[in-house]
């Protein structure tokens, strides 16, 4: 069965890597938001994406989710000696990643030709894709006015609250070829929302109309799982968005935040009244939470299995 995920950082690679285990690697393909993407020092920074190819390469740091394991920070010592800016930690393994593809993108290769060859390098089977080789960039509206995303979310640690979101260029973005070929393909079997931030993580996805129209046009479900677990996020601002939405912090709301593009839903059991809440919209519950990695594959053949219980769309 073949499978696109579409993914935030954190959560959403947990499932990723569930998913890579319980379907094989080759059915997988993984799009990663790309609107967190900033530059700084002169390098192209891609959480999201990296947090995804560490992760699906069994290099990521298990403690912060973010950057690689084993890290060292000679670097960022010797950049803060200098009086340079050390409020955003690129470790020193992490800065290869950032040179190269930084010097690559420079020499006039695809960002997703570059992510495509470093993944190869992890021995990553499975696709990962970023959402477009055009730039989108989150912009938040706070009291304080408009702020970029990294300066918000890491620089100010995801304060002060948010009032609107923006994603610079989404318009004018175009998925890439291989994004837009994976939404196309007869063969696939669902789509899965991976429980990322639906407003910074798979927000910035729809709101490209071209991949907009692409997940409105295949006839794969569209599988969600919800990033809240009885009224709390497992991680970051999800929980804190919802209340300054004006919405309930809930799975229901995070369900009815995705509307009509949804075919099935999948929430924590703890949540399992949301079934009821969103009938007729098919509900499953089960432990969302991602602990060890038998959890993400326990959870990720829960979302195939819905997936095949939904079967196409009309
Ligand atoms: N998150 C932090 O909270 N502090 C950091 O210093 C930090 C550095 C960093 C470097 C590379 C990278 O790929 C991610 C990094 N992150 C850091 C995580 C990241 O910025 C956020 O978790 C995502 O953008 C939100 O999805």
């Amino acid at each position: 069965m073949k499978v696109v995920a579409l993914s935030g950082g954190i959560g959403g690679a947990k499932l990723a890597l569930g998913l890579m285990h319980a379907l094989g690697p080759r059915e997988l393909t993984v799009v990663a938001n790309t609107a967190d993407d900033f530059e700084h020092l002169g390098l192209l920074v891609c959480p999201d994406l990296d947090t995804l190819l560490y992760t699906l390469g069994g290099r990521a740091d298990a403690e912060r989710g973010w950057g690689r394991a084993g890290e060292s920070w000679g670097c960022m010592a010797a950049l803060a000696e200098l009086g340079g800016p050390d409020w955003f930690q690129l470790g020193d393994r992490d800065l290869a990643t950032h040179l190269l593809r930084t010097s690559r993108l420079r020499a006039g290769e695809t960002l997703t030709a570059v992510m495509s060859d470093l993944a190869a390098r992890f021995g990553i089977a499975a696709t990962l894709l970023p959402m477009s080789d055009d730039p989108v960039r989150t912009r938040l509206k706070t009291a304080q006015g408009w702020m970029e995303f990294q300066p918000w979310f890491v620089g100010r640690r995801a304060e002060p609250a948010v009032t609107a979101l923006d994603f610079a260029g989404a318009e004018a973005a175009r998925p890439s070829d291989a994004v837009l070929a994976a939404l196309a393909d007869t063969e696939l079997g669902a789509v899965v929302l991976c429980p990322s931030n639906p407003f910074i993580s798979i927000d910035p996805m729809l709101a490209m109309p071209w991949l907009r129209a692409a997940l409105h046009g295949c006839r794969a479900p569209v599988i969600a799982v919800s990033p809240i677990i009885a009224g709390q996020a497992v991680k970051g601002p999800t929980a804190r968005m919802l209340a300054g939405f004006g919405l309930e912090v809930s799975a229901t709301a995070v369900a009815r935040h995705y509307g009509e593009r949804l075919s099935g839903y999948v929430v924590d059991s703890q949540d399992a009244a949301a079934a009821a809440a969103l009938a007729p919209l098919p509900v499953r519950a089960t432990r969302t939470l991602m602990v060890s990695l038998d959890d993400r594959i326990a959870l990720a053949r829960e979302v195939l299995d819905m997936a095949r219980s939904i079967g196409p769309r009309r």
